[in-house]
């Protein structure tokens, strides 16, 4: 039995031997097959398959940091930060390099492996290059993995943040191809594409997911997981995004989805990116410490490290060392 076959045998212990092979022409019939496996099946696979590249109690640890706050001019329906939405959200300025070093420290002495920095922008500024540079080089300095998400990137200001000591770099695709349409209209899936392959050209690893309960369809969350899963190189690490409703936009009001259907939805993208780091990212505090620990059994192995995403907060960190100690599970090294 291999990664495709959708054959269930019921009442009889098997134990296949499930390829973990990376493959990138995933087709959404194969994609929306495993969504319709039989849970214990769903997750039995993902976890087989998670086994073959990591080490099944790591958990990776990201710290957050909003470098820049607020006053975007992209219209993202879910997004606290954009001027198209009364959050009463502020905009702000971009952070200096000592202070964003500051919080670098502190996260660092918490125990956070790498550090994202985010910023509300539509795209990177050629002007702001040199204090983007001086921040990296700051946080670069303490021994930590970065990682930036600053919006849309020409392939010159990519290799200017490499050069600069950048690790990774943040840019979702949030949803299918189809869906996205109806949540963002300032810029397109192809943009998005755009960046991700100056990121690709300028050697960085990329981070790239999106967010499940907006109000897509099941057939949604396959075609987010397609695009993905069919990009020439996985990205190194996805993060898949619970909707935080925030009143103001015009997702506030979404029905949350299903426990079990976030799941599986990360439980897939384990399966179909096997060697990718799958995040189990926004949204965590809405789930209970046994919900976390099945999105772990599912194939997540990191996480957002830090009371604070960008706007919106996260479990407290003793919370996580807590639920980490208690599942027996440890920081990647
Ligand atoms: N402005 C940059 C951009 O959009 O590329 C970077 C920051 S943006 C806030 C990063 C990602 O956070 C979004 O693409 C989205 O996937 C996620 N995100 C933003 N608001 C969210 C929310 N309310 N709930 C869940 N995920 C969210
Ligand atoms: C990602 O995929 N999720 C993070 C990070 N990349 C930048 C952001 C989550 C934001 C959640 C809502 C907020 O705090 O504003
Ligand atoms: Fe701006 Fe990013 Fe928010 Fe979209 S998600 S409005 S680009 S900060």
């Amino acid at each position: 039995m291999d990664s495709l076959d959708t054959t269930v045998t019921t009442g009889t212990a098997v134990s296949p031997q499930l390829s973990a092979a990376v493959r990138h022409d995933w087709t959404r019939d194969e994609i929306a097959a495993l969504f319709d496996l039989p849970f214990p099946e769903l997750v039995f696979r993902a976890q087989s398959v998670h086994r073959q590249h990591f080490a099944p109690d790591e958990v990776q640890l990201s710290t957050l940091l909003n470098i820049k706050e607020g006053g975007c001019p992209e219209d993202c329906g879910y997004c606290s930060q954009s001027v198209h939405h009364d959050t009463g959200v502020p905009a702000s300025a971009l952070m200096d390099a000592d202070a964003v070093a500051a919080e670098a420290r502190k996260a660092k002495a918490g125990g956070a492996q790498r550090f994202c920095m985010g910023a509300a922008w539509r795209e990177l500024k050629d002007r702001d290059v040199p204090k983007i540079a001086a921040i990296l080089r700051e946080v670069k300095a303490l021994g930590l993995e970065t990682c930036m998400t600053l919006g849309m990137l020409t392939e010159a200001q990519a290799a200017a943040l490499k050069e600069a000591g950048l690790d990774y770099y943040n840019h979702n695709l949030d949803s299918s191809p189809e869906f996205y349409e109806r949540i963002i209209t300032t810029r397109t899936y192809g943009d998005r594409l755009d960046t991700l392959a100056a990121v690709r050209g300028a050697g960085m690893k990329v981070c790239c997911g999106g967010i499940v309960g907006m109000g897509e369809s099941r057939m949604d969350r396959v075609g987010l997981l397609e695009s993905l899963a069919t990009l020439s190189e996985h990205p190194e690490s996805v993060p898949i995004n619970l909707l935080v409703p925030v009143a103001g936009t015009p997702a506030a009001d979404q029905r949350r989805l299903d426990t079990l259907e976030f799941v599986r939805t990360i439980a897939v993208a384990r399966i179909l990116m096997p060697a990718s780091w799958v995040r189990l990212s926004a949204g965590r505090q809405t789930l209970t410490d046994a919900e976390q620990g099945l999105c772990f059994l599912a194939g997540a192995n990191s996480i957002f490290y830090g009371d604070r995403l960008l706007t919106t907060p996260n479990p407290e960190e003793d919370d996580d060392l807590r639920l980490l100690g208690a599942l027996g599970m440890v920081a990647a090294t």
